[in-house]
């Protein structure tokens, strides 16, 4: 009686090891999964191109938001978990966190590109005030990941960008130079709740009503907020990534949109990991 107890209490300790064994087998499996963002954004075209171009066969590109994607790597990397998400430069996470661009020796994500300022086509006649600050804007990447580092940390979108038109007054003054202010136009700026381009639509609509416009914040997905410049609905935007990434909308709305050319340049997109990740090449995930 006594040594079947024991038995049957071994019995039971050797199946719990290895449902405990079983658990921890099934938590180190990696998710052949990569974190991507908004379905519009271009970043997810180009990672839908590598998909192919690599042969990332049973990969899945996981669709949401440059939220839902932020949110995601925040808790994979205070678990020391690995994640693979779409990424792009200036971005506050790499000041946050230790990451990495995985290499993409084929070039499907495309070299360093500028983002662009496009207005509708007659901004230049029906507002030529915020037409000539909306063309001199121009700041560095490090200026948009500091905007960008002070609204992740809690600070609200609008006042982040109050705060740095104020600290950046040398800047903000060449926007503005030789401009006579107006009384309460109306400007609409479109834009993509995408982290980047929240910290530029808000420094540009501060700047805009220093020069006595009542600006409109417009927040729409990448497709319709070019569709919305090319039809008038919209008056600017500051979020056209090129030549590469927005290449598409580019060329679907020509010739009903005007270019005012770069606001900032050296911007990155592409697959990114961790530091803690031994991998180092989009390659590496076929292996
Ligand atoms: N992004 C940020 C955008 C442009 C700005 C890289 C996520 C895109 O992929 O379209």
């Amino acid at each position: 009686m006594k040594r079947r107890g024991v038995y049957l209490l071994l019995g039971a300790l050797m199946f719990s090891l290895l449902l405990v064994g079983c658990g921890s087998e099934q938590s180190n499996t990696v998710k052949k999964q990569i974190i991507g963002i908004d379905p519009g954004a271009g970043l997810m075209k180009a990672t839908g191109k590598a998909i192919t171009e690599y042969q990332l066969k049973d990969w899945e590109l996981v669709e949401g938001s440059g939220a839902a994607m932020t949110a995601a790597l925040t808790k994979a990397y205070e678990n020391k978990e690995p994640i693979i998400i779409t990424g792009w430069t200036p971005h506050w996470k790499f000041s946050k966190y230790d990451l990495k661009y995985l290499e993409d020796p084929k070039k499907v994500f495309g070299e360093a590109e500028d983002i662009n300022t496009i207005v509708r086509t007659d901004l230049k006649k029906d507002h030529p005030v915020a037409y000539a600050l909306l063309d001199s804007f121009h700041w560095e990447p490090a200026d948009m990941e500091s905007v960008m580092v002070a609204i992740q940390e809690g600070k609200d979108p609008k006042v982040a960008a109050q705060e740095w038109v104020k600290n950046n007054e040398d800047k903000v003054d060449k926007w503005l130079t030789d401009l006579q202010p107006v009384s309460g136009e109306k400007i609409t700026l479109a834009y993509v709740a995408w982290d980047s381009e929240i910290a530029s639509t808000n420094v540009v609509a501060v700047a805009l009503e220093k020069l006595g416009y009542q600006v409109e914040l417009s927040q729409v997905e990448a497709g319709p907020m070019w569709a919305g410049i090319a039809s008038g609905d919209a008056d600017a935007m500051v979020a056209g990534w090129l030549p590469t990434t927005h290449a598409d909308y580019y060329q679907e709305f020509q010739g009903k949109f005007e270019d005012l050319g770069a606001n900032l340049e050296g911007t990155k997109i592409g697959l990114v990991v961790p530091s803690y990740m031994e991998i180092s090449s989009i390659e590496d995930l076929n292996k």
